[in-house]
């Protein structure tokens, strides 16, 4: 099975060199730049240091980065095959949709369906935290936006994720 990454201490992550580095880092989001910028930032002083600078490395994210860093997000309801890098992060975010309601299932399908066709990508959100029903009710509302906007809300969404793996990854 994929694990999930171990977390590291601060000061550790200060000390490795950049090769392992980026690859603790790789799986947080498939935006390479991203995790090169924050290996280069080092030494931090802490981790709210560290934090702080990927929130603002994230923030110049567009439309590129959004899609790049779609190649590596299952749909909402599906699970990425367990040898891929981002699987075991990906399952345990989206834990909490109840795999036994079948209705509940066929709604996420045709709602991802319908976004998609929409907006001509996979819909993203931050699903730690969320049931399925929260889910598929942002997935409707979110249907209603128009493209730009509805590209800020998947980028913050985005944000959120990878902030959320990268605390997984960076302990105190
Ligand atoms: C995901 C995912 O893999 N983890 C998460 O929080 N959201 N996928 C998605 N399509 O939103």
């Amino acid at each position: 099975m994929s694990e999930v990454a171990a977390t590291i201490a601060i000061e550790d992550f200060n000390r490795l060199d950049d090769e392992a580095a980026r690859g603790l880092l790789q799986p947080c989001v498939a935006i390479p730049a991203w995790a090169t910028a924050l290996v280069q930032g080092r030494p931090y002083p802490d981790r709210t240091a560290l934090l702080a600078a990927a929130k603002e490395a994230a923030q110049r994210w567009g439309e590129a980065e959004l899609d790049r860093a779609l190649s590596a997000h299952p749909r909402i309801g599906e699970k990425l095959p367990e040898e891929r890098p981002h699987a075991a992060l990906s399952r345990q975010e989206q834990g909490a949709i109840n795999d036994e309601d079948a209705s509940l299932a066929r709604a996420l399908k045709e709602g991802n369906a319908r976004y998609e066709a929409r907006f001509g990508r996979v819909f993203l959100i931050r699903a730690k935290g969320r049931s399925g029903e929260e889910i598929l009710q942002a997935l409707t509302q979110r249907l209603n936006h128009d493209e730009a906007e509805e590209t800020q809300v998947a980028l913050a969404q985005l944000r959120e994720i990878t902030l959320l793996r990268l605390t997984g990854v960076i302990g105190e």
